[in-house]
């Protein structure tokens, strides 16, 4: 039986987990959520019932790195698995860093930014200067190669480009007129491609009892 992915379209963790399983090959059951009207099989399931969700079985993955780390184990494609995660501990430790500073440094204040009129305390200019930090790291090293950790892509660009381009969504005239060519570069790219296409297909909302989707589609493997 195929894997049961809970996601939700425009949710930054659930694209980057979409996004490993698109690049490795690997198929799953895709289940569209809406969050304010949860399914009562993912509430069910207790905890927080944050997407995106995986289950294999009777075991449950309820955090995005997780599922992009369950992805890289069920590779179809193993020299990109290979290539996303490199073996070296050193690259390890790197790519865990970019991703450590993405979700607990930058998103809290991208998520204020998004939302600045719920956090009056400082103007939205303010919001995005703390941001701003995290894009200055991210231009000056994309400014020395194409990708966080060298000439190919790893799970460092992977799992951090959907919280980028929600960034460069929140004033979009600003971020295309923002001092970061490299940043925009690299976005731009992964924006662009194939593979970005298939993770952004819309599909309606799950019902219990509805035909499986299957993600990503087979003809798209
Ligand atoms: N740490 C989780 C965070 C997932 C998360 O916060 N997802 C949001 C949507 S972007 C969500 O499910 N929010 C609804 C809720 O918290 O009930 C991960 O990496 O997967």
């Amino acid at each position: 039986m195929l894997a049961i992915l809970y996601s939700f379209r425009r949710c930054p963790y659930a694209m980057r987990a979409r996004y490993a399983l698109v690049k490795l090959g690997t198929q799953v059951e895709l289940r569209e959520v809406v969050l304010k009207n949860k399914p009562e099989a993912l509430l069910n399931l207790g905890g927080r019932s944050t997407v995106p969700q995986l289950l294999v079985g009777a075991q449950r993955f309820p955090e995005s790195m997780d599922i992009m780390f369950w992805a890289i184990e069920h590779a179809k494609d193993q020299t990109m698995a290979e290539q996303l995660w490199p073996a070296q501990a050193q690259q390890q430790a790197k790519i865990r860093a970019w991703i450590g500073f993405n979700d607990h440094c930058f998103k809290p204040w991208l998520d204020r930014y998004k939302y600045a009129d719920r956090h009056p305390e400082f103007p939205e200019s303010y919001y995005r200067q703390k941001g701003e930090r995290f894009l200055q790291r991210l231009e000056t090293r994309l400014a020395h190669s194409p990708y966080l950790l060298g000439a190919q892509m790893t799970l460092a660009d992977m799992a951090v480009f959907p919280f980028i381009r929600q960034f460069a969504g929140v004033n979009s005239q600003w971020f295309e007129t923002s001092p970061y060519p490299h940043l925009k570069r690299w976005l731009t790219a992964f924006l662009q491609s194939d593979d970005f296409k298939t993770v952004m297909l819309k599909y309606p909302a799950w019902e219990e009892g509805q035909t499986p989707i299957y993600f990503p589609e087979p003809s798209q493997e």
